[in-house]
């Protein structure tokens, strides 16, 4: 499959990076494209990829695509997935998806018109830890899951690394809250309904910098999904999202030394779940950084499946 990636950002290297690793698996970036040229060519240059543009309008006309990898910020998402989808050409976009819900439904009723996959790239669920959590979950040792929790609270300097966060005006729920979010649907499935406490806890921020969140599930569970970059704690445990998951016959514990704690009928067992070190992956960001190679390759595999030929959409 032949793909483009819009935006050489920061978070894209991590895309960059796992699309030369698919290359073994017959998917390769032909193009990418920045509205900053120098990102642009510095990309394709440093990865091998044929040709750069700096307009995704020319991206779109000129290269013969299988797939778009859209990793821009949020507010740019709706133009760029509607000029993909027209053309066409299978969608991927970063989370948050969009910035309002009306963005959402535009993005996803014309990729349903147009008959074009579309798929969000949320990979919380994708890291190695919590693929491990939800096997043993699977597995039945707890019976079902009542209550969770799932905590991603950090003091590291995050604004750091992403300096638009302090004048977001909404910040933590559509940053990092949508992957908690989507965590406790995961591990708990769909929602019945949600509230939350927002605070401001940091002045530089416009926006709320902490959320927790209350959910009741379509099953009865209860879940509370946090999310704070205002948690000042040793060891921080950036980035990992800490789960807690109880049933009636036991409990597991996911820990920020990545111990996953198991207690089924009185019994206590313990297991290391981290992520393995890629090539190009380094701590603490490499939980985070395998699980975008994780998340390509599923919806890749998604898009090649005999399941896509039934249902156009899904991811
Ligand atoms: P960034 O600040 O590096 O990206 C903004 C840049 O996008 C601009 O500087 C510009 O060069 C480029 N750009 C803007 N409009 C464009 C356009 N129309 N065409 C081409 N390029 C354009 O952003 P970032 O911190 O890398 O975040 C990008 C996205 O990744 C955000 O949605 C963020 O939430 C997400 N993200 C996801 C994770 C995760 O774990 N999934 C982690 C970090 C960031
Ligand atoms: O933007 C955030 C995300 O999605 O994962 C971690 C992060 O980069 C900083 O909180």
């Amino acid at each position: 499959m032949r793909g483009a990636l819009i935006r050489c950002g920061f978070f894209a290297q991590n895309h960059l990076n796992a699309w030369r690793d698919m290359r073994e698996d017959g998917v390769e970036l032909v193009a990418v494209c920045d509205i900053d040229p120098a990102k642009a060519k510095a990309a394709a240059e440093g990865f091998g990829i044929p040709r750069h543009y700096t307009d995704p309008a020319a991206l779109l006309a000129t290269e013969q695509l299988d797939f778009v990898d859209i990793a821009t910020r949020m507010e740019t998402h709706k133009d760029l997935v509607l000029m993909a989808v027209a053309k066409g050409v299978r969608t991927i976009v970063q989370k948050p998806f969009a910035p309002d819900w009306e963005s959402c439904v535009a993005m996803v009723q014309a990729a349903a018109a147009a008959h074009v996959p579309l798929a969000v790239h949320e990979n919380f669920r994708y890291q190695t830890p919590m693929l491990r959590v939800r096997e043993m979950l699977d597995s039945g040792v707890i019976g079902q899951a009542t209550w969770g929790r799932f905590a991603f609270r950090t003091g590291l300097d995050v604004y750091k690394t992403q300096p638009y966060f302090h004048n977001e005006t909404r910040f933590a729920i559509l940053d990092t809250g949508v992957h908690v979010l989507d965590l406790a649907r995961f591990f708990m499935g769909e929602v019945a309904h949600v509230s939350c406490e927002t605070q401001r806890r940091n002045a530089k921020n416009r926006g709320e910098d902490t959320a927790t969140m209350l959910l009741r599930h379509t099953s009865g569970a209860v879940s509370l999904a946090e999310t704070t970059y205002e948690a000042r704690q040793i060891p921080d445990p950036f980035p990992q999202t800490l789960v807690t998951l109880e049933g009636e016959r036991g409990s597991i514990k996911l820990h920020e030394d990545f111990r996953m704690v198991v207690t089924s009928d009185g019994q206590v067992s313990e297991r290391t779940i981290g992520s393995p070190l890629l090539s190009w992956t380094a701590e603490p960001w490499h939980i985070a950084q395998e699980s975008v190679l994780l998340t390509q390759r599923v919806i890749i595999a998604a898009w090649q499946g005999p399941f896509w030929a039934l249902a156009h959409f899904w991811c």
